[in-house]
């Protein structure tokens, strides 16, 4: 479906699957659990899902001549810290905006985890005193203008790269290579279970999954608590990488299904139930998940197994999509495990 895209390689290559077979055992054992690690993809700096979707970015930043990769996120945003490690490896400059998008604050929330690498990795990085929103900003727009205005050519790339015209492609990718793997292992997924915040890891894995028919079985959770925004950016994503790639088909509000009751109680910050599925996920399979993003996930399947959503014999595929060093900006919620 992308043959006509450039790539830049900025992963390892196809990433594992595997079995969940404590987890799948713990939760009655009627659904068969697997998890694709997109948190093992790279290695710029722990990777992660943007760095899928800038392969197909970069192409187009250096095709423009820039020399600053302009973005923006939370403080502890993992989007920003890949933007960072990609700038770094493609010996262009960052300019990170980074806004209060979560309300709690650990006494190191602004020194750890992804803006301590950022930092490390040489962004320079602007702290804005906004609340969440995964729009266009009028912060970034600064940003990117004050880079001008010194003298550098900006690269913009919206948050979560989702809004970028390309920002789709990658997890079109994700859809090719499940089925390719599918092939070696001899079975197909039934269901794709994804965290859904900005947007276009949903909207890439809907493209491409629609190929074989599986658009509707790509069950996103949404982790941003403004579902509606993030739904309808969904499906702007979808249509517009859709036709991007000469997709003989459109896509309707129905084939974004979004799973709302797990975002709770707000962007950024974990539920009771969310750091109870962390740590059972840690516990039963060595795996980490993050309060933000992977942990509400993680929340979300458990409980759609448990409330038999998933058909008995289901084959149940999590896309864990990585950021788990934010988690050291909520030291005090996990001091004793
Ligand atoms: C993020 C996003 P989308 O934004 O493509 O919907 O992906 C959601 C998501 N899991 C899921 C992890 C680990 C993520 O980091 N992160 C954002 C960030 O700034 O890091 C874009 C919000």
């Amino acid at each position: 479906m992308l043959q006509n895209f450039d790539r830049y390689p900025l992963t390892f290559g196809p990433t594992p699957i595997e079995k969940l077979a404590r987890l799948s055992e713990h939760c009655g054992g009627k659904v068969e659990l697997y998890a694709k690690r997109e948190d093992c993809n790279s290695g710029l700096a722990f990777g992660g899902n943007k760095i899928r979707k800038l392969e197909y970015i970069v192409p187009d930043a250096i095709a423009a001549g820039a020399d600053t990769l302009v973005t923006i996120g939370g403080v502890q945003s993992n989007h920003t810290r890949q933007v960072a490690a990609v700038a770094a490896k493609i010996g262009m400059k960052c300019r990170l905006v980074q806004e209060s998008w979560v309300p709690v604050q650990d006494a190191v929330y602004d020194r750890v985890g992804n803006i301590l690498m950022s930092r490390v990795m040489g962004a320079e990085i602007e702290l804005v005193d906004e609340g969440f929103d995964i729009g266009i900003r009028e912060s970034w727009e600064r940003a990117l203008e004050d880079v001008k205005d010194k003298g550098g050519i900006p690269y913009p790339i919206p948050a979560g790269a989702s809004v970028h015209k390309y920002g789709g492609l990658g997890f079109v990718g994700f859809a090719e290579e499940v089925r390719a793997q599918e092939e070696a292992l001899g079975f197909r997924f039934d269901y794709i279970v994804v965290c859904t915040v900005t947007g276009s890891t949903h909207a890439g894995m809907l493209v491409g999954f629609s190929k074989d028919g599986r658009a509707r079985n790509v069950i996103g959770i949404d982790a941003s608590c403004t579902p509606e925004q993030t739904h309808a950016q969904v499906l702007d994503i979808a249509r517009n990488t859709g036709s991007l790639i000469g997709l003989d088909r459109d896509f309707t509000a129905d084939d974004v299904v979004l799973k709302t009751d797990y975002a709770y109680p707000t962007y950024g910050v974990p539920s009771a139930e969310t750091n109870a599925a962390i740590r059972l996920c840690a516990r039963l399979e060595g795996m980490m998940t993050d309060p933000v993003y992977e942990g509400k996930s993680m929340q979300g399947m458990i409980d759609l197994v448990q409330n038999d959503f998933f058909p008995s014999g289901s084959k149940v595929l999590y896309a864990h999509l990585g950021g788990v060093p934010a988690i050291n900006g909520y030291s005090y919620i996990y001091r004793n495990g």
